[in-house]
């Protein structure tokens, strides 16, 4: 069954590791979001891309889900040192990877001929893609700060302001990256994986394109929101702060105009009945990805649920 994973920060990375575990390396293309990406010391750096590949490389840091394991920080406490910034850690591993990237760049590579190589090159066979190789900065609007950088609003203000509202700036001239729309329209179906709805999922949702390609398939997403909270990072914070009660019958409001399945934690099994109501089959299970193992299985689930639904 040919997948296409739609995947932001941690919880996405970790859900494609497991589908990577589950399928042949060609029946699995992940689009990653690009909003999050931004200049930082002259490099660039793209935190979600990193992130799914270092997840699918097995070279995650898996406490905190970004960046890589076994990490140092040699050169990081050096630019302290000398009063840089230090509101942004950057790994020494970690490092290689936005000086080699920025350098490509600079030579006129695009994004996704770079993921592409540093994906060979780390023993990653499924395809990862950045849904747009057009620079897409998500910008949050808060009630006290402004407008904020999508890294300013999560790291340096730690997701503490209350948000009024996202811009996905220049996306109405972004073009979807190549071999995005091949690998949608080869696909079986799509999943969108347990990411956040605002800030992962919308900006690949919003490119020019991606929509009506979506829309000629079916998709199943994975809630985010287990029991009114997120695992990990601010999206349920977001729901509220928007106005909406944070849960996993939110979520499957929030995409309930294209959803045929959805996944959502046995805990918040009270929300399936509604769920069906609106036309979308559900299913509840352990959504809870602590381990590899775990991943796998939840994959391994996902999937046969998807059979029954992209091909009934
Ligand atoms: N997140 C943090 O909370 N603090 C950091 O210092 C930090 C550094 C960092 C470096 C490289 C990278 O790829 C990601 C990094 N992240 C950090 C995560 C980043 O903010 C991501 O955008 C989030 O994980 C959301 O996807």
């Amino acid at each position: 069954m040919r997948i296409v994973a739609l995947a932001g920060g941690v919880g996405g990375a970790k859900l494609a590791d497991g589908l990577s575990q589950n399928l042949a390396a060609d029946e699995l293309t992940v689009i990653v979001n690009v909003g999050d990406d931004f200049n930082h010391m002259g490099l660039r750096i793209c935190p979600d891309l990193d992130t799914v590949c270092y997840t699918l490389g097995g070279l995650a840091n898996p406490d905190t889900g970004w960046g890589r394991s076994n990490e140092t920080w040699t050169v990081y406490d050096q630019i302290v040192k000398l009063g840089g910034p230090d509101w942004f850690h950057l790994g020494d591993n970690d490092i290689a990877t936005h000086l080699e990237r920025t350098r490509l760049l600079a030579e006129g590579i695009p994004l996704s001929e770079i993921v592409h190589e540093f994906c060979r090159k780390w023993g990653i066979k499924v395809r990862v893609l950045p849904v747009s190789n057009d620079q897409i900065p998500t910008m949050v609007a808060t009630k006290d700060q402004g407008e904020l950088g999508f890294q300013d609003y999560f790291v340096r203000n730690r997701c503490e302001p209350t948000v009024t509202g996202f811009r996905f700036a220049g996306v109405s001239e972004a073009r979807l990256a190549p071999g995005v729309e091949k690998a949608v329209l080869e696909a079986d179906g799509i999943i969108i994986c347990p990411s956040n709805p605002y800030v992962s999922i919308a900006p690949i949702l919003t490119v020019p394109g991606m929509m009506d390609l979506v829309m000629k398939k079916k998709v199943v997403a994975v809630s985010p929101i287990i029991g009114g909270k997120a695992l990990k990072g601010p999206a349920a914070k977001m729901f509220n702060e928007m106005g909406i009660e944070a849960s996993s019958l939110a979520v499957a409001r929030h995409y309930q105009d294209f959803l045929s399945g959805f996944v959502l934690d046995d805990i918040d099994v009270q929300y399936a009945e509604e769920i069906q109501r609106s036309g979308i089959i559900s299913l509840t299970t352990n959504t809870i990805m602590q381990s590899i193992e775990d991943r796998k299985r939840l994959a391994a689930e996902v999937l046969s649920f998807c059979e029954d639904i992209f091909f009934k």
